[in-house]
């Protein structure tokens, strides 16, 4: 089966409420939707979730890369021919975004063709996954109801808490009043998105020792250098590194530079292949994962949790996979459902994608 077409359909959908993080805010899904098809009539799909703050990309970007550079090279491959696939989208550095949509749509296909679930293709480990809450930016009390309510609908208790403002005292503030709302039984973490310094970043971790934090990501950018490896040689609990490590390179470069104890696997940004090789990266080093969230919608949730569930490195801890909640409507024909704290992958063929066509009608961005 050969791929004859690659499509890219951008589309917006509002958020319900702006996320926001140190290095940016989303207000609405501007994302694009990946469609490989192939000469047999079998069409896979996935998300592409532009961060411009973060790699540069952007919904124009990708659209356009995939339509004019990576569709193009790739047309005319079998879908089974992963390999020619990747050498050739990585003859671009960058990009990770529209790269990992191409690779997880190609899955899809192959797990149609195969009529098996790509999580059962990837590994099949299990069936579902914890699922973790990203918690944005706000006055403490604003964090610790969104919290609370996530607690109570969905039974979610694992909650990853943005900080790196400055001052670094308002995020200890808003750590200190969710762990007294929430009780000593909820996981929490915290994630910087590079808003401190190394020196702050220290201060703020002593300042937050009695909150039983699991773990601290992506504090102060990975450029610098030897302040990572002096936070990470003081820090007590596991420093996690997650935008500074896109690629397997910077993965083993940031772990064995004594940077960061442990990784963010993003499916939207490294597809499933390269997710599939960090795992093997993370376990032969005996390193942690989690799984994040490039901030995806219910499209890139399910492939997180499609690619979670498959190994147990990454079913161990609750992923990322609930900031979909936010948005005001998505493109799935049956939506993600999240019931005490715990997301079920879809069962196959492949993803198990339907698409809304009446939704992405409305909310395309190129008609
Ligand atoms: C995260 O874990 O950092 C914010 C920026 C981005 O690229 O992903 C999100 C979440
Ligand atoms: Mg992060």
């Amino acid at each position: 089966m050969k791929i004859s077409a690659v499509e890219a359909i951008p589309y917006a959908i509002p958020y319900k409420k702006p996320l926001r993080f140190a290095s940016g805010e989303i207000r609405a899904a501007e994302h694009v939707l990946v469609r490989v098809h192939t000469d047999e009539g079998l069409t896979g799909t996935a998300d592409a979730p532009p961060r411009p703050f973060t790699y540069g990309e952007t919904q124009v970007s990708v659209r356009s890369v995939v339509t004019d550079l990576f569709g193009p090279a790739i047309e005319g491959l079998s879908v089974l021919e992963r390999e020619v696939v990747h050498s050739r989208l990585n003859r671009t550095v960058g990009n990770p975004v529209a790269k990992a949509a191409v690779d997880m749509a190609i899955w899809d296909v192959i797990g149609q063709a195969l009529g098996v679930s790509v999580t059962e293709l990837l590994g099949g480990y299990t069936d579902r996954m914890r699922v973790s809450h990203m918690v944005g930016f706000a006055p403490p009390g604003e964090m610790v109801a969104e919290a609370e309510r996530m607690r109570d609908v969905h039974g979610i208790t694992t909650f990853k808490v943005k900080v790196g403002r400055n001052p670094f005292t308002d995020d200890v503030a808003a750590c200190r009043a969710l762990r007294e709302a929430l009780g000593p039984d909820v996981e929490i973490y915290i994630d910087g998105n590079r808003g401190w310094t190394a020196g702050d970043a220290a201060r703020a971790l002593r300042q937050l020792e009695d909150l039983d934090l699991s773990f601290a990501e992506e504090l102060c950018p990975a450029d610098d250098v030897l302040g990572r490896r002096w936070l990470v040689s003081q820090s007590r609990i596991p420093m996690f590194a997650d935008e500074s490590v896109s690629r397997p390179g910077e993965v083993t470069r940031e772990l064995l530079g004594g940077a960061a104890t442990g990784i963010s696997i993003k499916t939207s940004r490294t597809g499933f292949t390269t997710s599939q090789r960090l795992v093997g990266l993370c376990e032969g080093l005996g390193v942690d994962v989690v799984i994040g969230n490039q901030i995806d919608g219910q499209l890139g949730s399910l492939c997180a949790a499609a690619f979670g569930a498959a190994y147990p490195i990454t079913a161990r801890r609750a992923g990322e996979l609930s900031n979909y909640l936010d948005m005001t409507d998505d493109l799935l024909a049956e939506p993600l459902e999240i019931k005490n704290g715990t997301l079920h992958v879809r069962q196959g063929p492949g993803l198990g994608i339907v698409i809304d066509d009446d939704k992405l009608t409305r909310y395309r961005q190129d008609t």
